[in-house]
């Protein structure tokens, strides 16, 4: 999850989201090259006196400075295209949750099974738990198999939402009467968090996702858990 003072995103717990990672960074490679260039220029620009009143064109330089930008765009719309197509791909996926959007909490139905659906509301502050992140805990978690591919439908009951978890590389807009379709894959166990990335209203902020990926044999013993309390 985000600590203090981090810069970055966050640690990748997912394969798109690690591909996510590499692309932002093969992308600023070229920004801080760019910038030291410019920055380059600008300070001897500024600092020297040297020109050449008789030069007046040079097709050379004009050639490399109109095709060099070019080749740079596409060596970044490539690698991007290539990552938003992949993230649109759903590879046969193992689970399907409905992820709805309400005003304020999010909840969860696990279609695969018969009876197996909740409701994921944000644990108040004064009910804090040691260990648990303020404004980012709730009282359900949404439990996944690790390694294995989730599908994601979301979709929100009253006004726009997103279902959104950094870590997992997932951002999926909540729309009244529509159903958007997402997917990732837990690499590794653990706990990601994320937030409502649409502003919906006066508690926009108060409405966290918890998703908790765990072996397959846990996630069993808790949906069987959940539906004995169903
Ligand atoms: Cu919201």
């Amino acid at each position: 999850m985000a600590h203090p003072t981090q810069l970055g995103f966050q640690d990748a717990a997912s394969p798109v989201m690690e591909e996510l990672l590499h692309f932002h960074d093969h992308a600023l490679m070229i920004v801080f090259l760019i910038s030291t260039l410019v920055l380059y220029i600008i300070i001897a620009m500024v600092s020297t006196k040297l020109t050449n009143k008789y030069i007046l064109d040079s097709q050379e330089i004009e050639i490399v400075w109109t095709i060099l930008p070019a080749v740079i765009l596409v060596l970044i719309a490539l690698p991007s295209l290539r990552i938003l197509y992949l993230m649109d791909e759903i590879n046969d996926p193992h689970l399907t949750i409905k992820a709805m959007g309400h005003q304020w909490y999010w909840s969860y139905e696990y279609t695969d099974y018969e009876n197996l659906g909740f409701d994921s509301y944000m644990v108040p502050t004064q009910d804090l738990a040691p260990g648990h992140f303020r404004l980012l805990e709730t009282d359900h978690r949404m439990v996944v198999p690790m390694e294995s591919p989730v599908r994601v439908l979301v979709s929100a009951e009253d006004v726009l939402h997103s279902w959104a978890v950094p870590s997992l590389g997932v951002k999926m807009d909540a729309v009244p009467g529509r159903l958007n379709q997402t997917a990732f894959i837990a690499s590794r166990p653990g706990v990601f968090y994320g937030q409502c990335s649409e502003i919906c209203g006066a508690n926009h902020s108060f409405m966290p996702i918890v998703v908790e990926a765990v072996p397959l044999e846990h996630f069993e013993n808790w949906s069987s858990l959940m539906l004995e309390d169903a």
